[in-house]
């Protein structure tokens, strides 16, 4: 070796170590670039702090951000004024926040800019939701659920009183998504009851404007009123001041919210003035810890967090020892810090085992083989399970009901751990839940969703919003369409019953509706495979051949059986005929990049991790949200060739 590049050597050998040496000098002195020791800034809006609730997820957002010495929180409040909010927003953004937390009373007047601020920052949504899907993440409650419940217990009530049942209804503001799935629900639960709204006021979530509003109703009317439905405390309070005002007696007053301060509706309840109210959990909590997860880039960020409602009543609120529980961890949950940490979890198992000897067992029923989407989620949880060191017991119900039942009942038998499933149907597993209930073990839906008469008879649910799915479909179309033409759809529908095919065919109608261009010329009954897809495609077009213009197909699978009947037909699928489909496997963005198919909406089978995730997290002791609903994009023409090689399912 010559002298020159002995020398050579020696120099840059010395080089490494001076780096090196100022690396360890010098860095920290900088205040170190890696992530635990950054200072992140949140920015918190809130539409107003007049309203308990507000005021307790601010509490909540406090409570928890204490926990952490690397955050700062700044608090912003509109006094009930969305011009306001919005020049909030922008100050927030202008002092350099790392992300935003907003809380919307007037979502129609926001929508606009938590858009344009999505488009710098991350954005968490909470209470009272937004009208579109510009936004990281919403964490709220299941609104259309606590008014179906709020109205169920309205209904009984009334019925065990033998009342008239003249019921006045007490709403936010108006066209927010809260308002009308709150006011949905409730509707819908006195079908049939006899019971009716006779008058439902836009009191705008505030206790003065309830106040008036009834007070002037009272002095008008002579017939009275036998219960007043409140969406939220603010309001609940405001009405129970107007009732005494005018000197009205036995009106039962229901609100939601149970927010758990002392001038709260939980406390009206306990002193026997509100009847009952229906904890709505701020979410103030849950949107630190995601907020911090969303800072730090963690992978498989929900779109939704869904909390779970309670209902409490005079008697929960003095009730035995485990109703005070649920009312306590449900109170830990609506914002008081006086909430225990408490291992109470619906499906109520008993305690948590000592975890640290063996290792963790989970039973999945899976409902079949059926499609793409199918064999790329039992994929994604055999191996999250793997990665998690998680024992998977694993079946597979080749999409029957009974068999799925079976299996549960073996892992009960097994005494796993937790049970995870897919379920074929909505329907139909009140009494296999029931009994894991009764064994003690959780159960976590994954991918479809089940209507129990009992909702804790499953701890949490990790899958897709399908209502939305269906809307995003609809609006896709809207907008690809011309203004002056005419389209006859064909409608595609997945398996019976199942919460997939419920979901897309009810946001697709609403996601058409009002739009005269648009037609449903036929909705066929199918099941996720590619074979029914031709088959329902061919018997489509023996009947209206050359008519049909859009097929709006609830999975790519069947939506690729229908371009095989399309173009035997002779007819060009994607030109002749739109086509959209669900999931966007791989095969779709194939179709989507060759132009056979129009558009795909994504429904994310990648669900293992977040499963993984919820049963580590459940048996270490923590609550789960209620549902986790994932994050979904659509694909077109050019994002499908953009992302087709690197698509691993
Ligand atoms: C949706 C899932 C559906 C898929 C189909 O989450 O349940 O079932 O869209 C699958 O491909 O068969
Ligand atoms: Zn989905």
């Amino acid at each position: 070796m010559t002298s020159r590049v002995r020398l050579f050597i020696v120099l840059a050998a010395a080089a490494i170590a001076f780096v090196a040496l100022l690396k360890l000098a010098v860095l920290p002195l900088l205040g170190s670039t890696n992530e635990e020791h950054y200072r992140y800034v949140i920015g918190v809006s809130q539409p107003n702090l007049s309203d308990p609730w507000l005021v307790a997820m601010n509490e909540e957002v406090r409570a928890e951000v204490r926990k952490h010495s690397n955050l700062q929180v700044i608090f912003t409040d509109a006094a009930q004024n969305s011009q306001q909010q919005r020049a909030d927003v922008e100050k927030l953004v202008s002092y350099g926040i790392d992300l935003l937390i907003i809380s919307l009373d007037d979502p129609m007047a926001l929508t606009e800019t938590i858009s344009e601020v999505y488009a710098k920052i991350p954005v968490i949504v909470l209470g009272r939701g937004v009208t579109d899907y510009d936004y990281t993440l919403y964490i709220g409650t299941d609104n259309e659920m606590i008014g179906r419940k709020a109205g169920e217990f309205a209904a009984e009530l009334l019925k065990e009183q033998e009342r008239e049942g003249r019921i006045i209804e007490l709403q936010g503001v108006d066209d927010s998504p809260t308002v009308e799935e709150r006011s949905e629900g409730f509707e819908s639960a006195l079908d049939g009851s006899g019971f009716e709204t006779i008058e439902r006021f836009h009191a705008d979530w505030q206790r003065d404007k309830a106040e008036d509003l009834l007070l002037s109703w009272f002095n008008r009317q002579q017939d009275g009123v036998d219960l007043i439905f409140a969406h939220n405390e603010a309001m609940a309070i405001g009405a129970f001041q107007a009732v005494k005002r005018a000197g009205l007696t036995d009106i039962d007053i229901i609100g939601i919210d149970g927010v758990n301060t002392t001038s709260s509706s939980r406390q009206l309840v306990a002193d026997n003035k509100l009847t009952a109210t229906f904890t709505s959990p701020t979410g103030g909590k849950e949107a630190i810890r995601y907020a911090i997860d969303i800072l730090n880039k963690e992978k498989g960020i929900p779109k939704k967090v869904i909390l779970r409602s309670e209902k409490v009543t005079a008697e929960s609120e003095t009730g035995g020892e485990e109703n005070a529980m649920a009312g306590a961890a449900g109170g830990e949950d609506s914002g008081s810090n006086e909430g225990i940490d408490s291992d109470y979890v619906p499906g109520n198992i008993s305690g948590i085992k000592d975890r640290n000897e063996k290792p963790i067992v989970l039973g999945f029923a899976q409902v079949g083989t059926e499609s793409g989407w199918r064999i790329a989620h039992t994929n994604s949880v055999m191996s999250a399970a793997q990665n998690a060191g998680i024992q998977l017991l694993y079946e597979n119900a080749e999409q029957s009901q009974e068999r799925q039942v079976e299996i549960i009942r073996e892992f009960i038998r097994k005494k796993v751990d937790v049970i995870a499933f897919s379920p074929k149907t909505e329907t139909g597993w009140d009494e296999v839940l029931q009994e894991a209930k009764e064994a003690g073990i959780p159960v976590i839906l994954s991918d479809r969703e089940v209507k129990a008469a009992d909702d804790t008879l499953w701890t949490s649910y990790i899958g897709s919003d399908f209502r939305d799915e269906g809307r995003r479909a609809a609006s896709w179309l809207l907008g690809e369409a011309e203004p002056d033409r005419s389209y006859n759809i064909i409608e595609l529908q997945g398996t019976p019953d199942s919460a997939p095919a419920i979901g897309r065919k009810r946001g697709f109608d609403e996601g058409i509706a009002g739009d005269e261009r648009f037609r449903l010329i036929a909705s066929y009954e199918g099941d996720f495979t590619r074979g029914k897809g031709k088959e329902l495609m061919e018997r489509a077009l023996r009947t209206y051949g050359g008519d049909i213009h859009v097929v709006y197909a609830h999975n790519d699978d069947m939506a690729l059986g229908a371009i095989q009947a399309i173009e035997n037909y002779g007819l060009k699928p994607g030109k002749d005929i739109i086509l959209i489909s669900v999931d966007a496997t791989k095969a779709a963005l194939k179709a989507i990049s060759i132009g056979k198919l129009n558009l795909a909406v994504e429904c994310s089978p990648l669900l293992g991790p977040q499963l993984m995730k919820a049963v580590k997290d459940l048996l270490g002791g923590q609550e789960l949200p209620m549902k986790i609903i994932t994050s979904e994009g659509m694909f077109t023409q050019s994002l499908a060739k953009k992302v087709l090689a690197s698509r691993d399912y």
